[in-house]
């Protein structure tokens, strides 16, 4: 994995995107860590094999070791119709097969004196760890505790074990997705020929290649792989983008990576679906509203469920407020990377009111909120991983490097919100949204967790699996807290009331929530 490090910048237009990116340099540095994943056994979704059962005897009453014991439990199993598998002599455990249903037979098994226990034959999956290259470098979807080196000279950074979103444990159950879903990245575009990318970008279904025809009548000529608003053409790749002197080409890229980076196919990253359901639509804009508008409106009548938004500004748009409103799915924002309280200072798109907006903050490896991410008690939502975060960039079609910013932390919750409709299609906006937030883990400190709305951060795994069971929200209390510039007291109350009261007095300047 490459490992250099630039510092994070700025652009101060209509839009700013939200990231910094290492440039590939030199080859791998560290050794995949990834070799000696122990077989993890799941006793979620538990699955059984069709019409096995184990029973273990009480081996007073039958023992398997001697010849009558055998002939005991064959007489009882004949009488249950069951046909002997093989013994597990060692445990006294036989297991047998039914041709009724597992159930019943259990129900009578258990009524007999001379069985102990009797179960179905429990399926236990392996943890599922993608054969990518670079998956051990990956501590967003799945952390071990890795130490990644990163920069110029080399930092080493060591993370939590488990400080991930679980995304191995998701995929365990992802035989259960249904669908395709794509995700619309509204940005510098996508290099389209990436090895590790080019077979999950979103394909135009109705649209004939290169015959100068709308043939799906949606406005666009030949949009087979999404569009360029940009440049107003049909190839949204992610060519040289310049702002000033700099070239900010590759954000998308690193974007769409993180959604839809090819998974199992032996080399690279993996994207967030291990049997890559997730469809990336590249939709390359100016970073003008003018044309994230036209964007959107694609988005919106070409099928795509969710919008990743890693930019923003300080200025609102009616007019992007209103487009978002009309965008029937999950429209994922970035919060942004200046450290600040989007509460005070309004970002938008994540500080819009719509609904359907999901503002995200970026946490590091150890589940803190990264230093650079702006947070929001009431605006911004949840945490997802976004520093030191690795994914594929635009410089070569194998390219991989690192980058920072809230920008790779929304494409996390974009693409599970996707995972989420793959699984349930009928699911309502609000119900994907909900979901996203509830279910998350909890983040590290209190202090950090009450600087975001839900506290939490993003969980794959309790995102998908139906009968997670939700813990009540925090173990943490909010307490509001004011200054006063004139004497310099402060003033913390964990009453909403007195909040109020406090807020409307003039000499108190509100500081925002802290917790204990
Ligand atoms: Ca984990
Ligand atoms: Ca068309
Ligand atoms: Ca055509
Ligand atoms: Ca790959």
């Amino acid at each position: 994995m490459p490992h250099k490090k630039i510092p994070m910048t700025f652009f101060l237009l209509t839009a700013m995107l939200f990231f910094s990116i290492s440039p590939a340099t030199a080859a791998t540095k560290n050794e995949l860590k990834i070799k000696n994943i122990p077989f993890k056994k799941t006793t979620e979704n538990e699955k059984y094999e069709d019409g096995e059962i184990l029973i273990k005897y009480k081996k007073s009453k039958i023992n398997l070791n001697e010849k009558s014991g055998k002939d005991k439990a064959n007489v009882l199993e004949i009488s249950k119709g069951l046909q002997k598998i093989r013994d597990l002599e060692n445990l006294n455990i036989r297991l047998v097969k039914t041709n009724g249903s597992v159930e019943e037979s259990l129900s009578e098994l258990k009524k007999k004196d001379e069985i102990e226990i009797a179960e179905p034959n429990y399926a236990r999956n392996p943890l599922l760890i993608p054969n990518d290259t670079y998956f051990g470098f990956q501590w967003g979807p799945h952390n071990t505790g890795q130490t990644l080196e990163i920069g110029n000279p080399l930092v080493q950074y060591t993370g939590s074990a488990d400080a991930d979103i679980d995304a191995p444990e998701a995929w365990d159950g992802e035989s259960v997705l249904n669908s395709e879903v794509t995700v619309a990245v509204i940005d510098t575009g996508a290099r389209l020929t990436h090895e590790d990318l080019s077979a999950n970008i979103w394909a135009n279904p109705e649209e004939i290649a290169d015959n100068g025809l709308d043939d799906d009548s949606n406005g666009y000529i030949d949009d087979m792989r999404g569009w360029d608003f940009n440049d107003n053409d049909n190839n949204p790749n992610d060519a040289q983008f310049l702002v000033g002197s700099d070239d900010i080409s590759g954000h998308g890229t690193f974007i769409s990576g993180i959604i839809g980076g090819a998974s199992g196919n032996g080399r690279g990253i993996s994207g967030i679906s291990s049997k890559n359901k997730i469809k990336v639509m590249p939709l390359r804009f100016d970073l003008y509203l003018s044309s994230e508008l036209e964007a959107i409106d694609y988005a919106k009548n070409n099928g795509a469920k969710v919008i990743n938004a890693s930019f923003g500004s300080l200025y609102f748009s009616q007019l992007e407020k209103d487009a978002i409103d009309s965008f029937p799915g999950l429209f994922v924002a970035a919060a942004g990377n200046e450290g600040v309280d989007n509460d005070s200072t309004p970002q938008y798109p994540c500080s819009l009111s719509s609904s359907n907006i999901i503002c995200v903050a970026s946490s590091d490896q150890n589940d803190n909120l990264s230093s650079f991410s702006n947070y929001g008690a009431s605006s911004v939502d949840i945490a997802a991983p976004g520093e030191n975060i690795a994914s594929i960039y635009n410089d070569a079609d194998n390219s991989y490097v690192y980058g920072d910013g809230t920008s790779f932390a929304s494409p996390f919750i974009a693409s599970s919100a996707a995972m989420l409709w793959s699984k349930n299609p009928s699911y309502s906006v609000s119900e994907v949204k909900n979901k996203l937030i509830s279910t998350g883990d909890n983040m590290k400190s209190c202090v950090e967790a009450g600087r975001i709305s839900s506290g939490k951060r993003l969980n794959l795994k309790n995102l998908l699996d139906d009968s997670h069971i939700l813990i009540s929200s925090s173990v943490c209390t909010p307490a509001y807290r004011f200054y006063n510039p004139r004497n310099g007291d402060r003033l913390i109350t964990t009453s909403e009331s007195e909040k109020t009261k406090v807020l409307n007095m003039s000499d108190w300047k509100y500081e925002g929530i802290m917790f204990y």
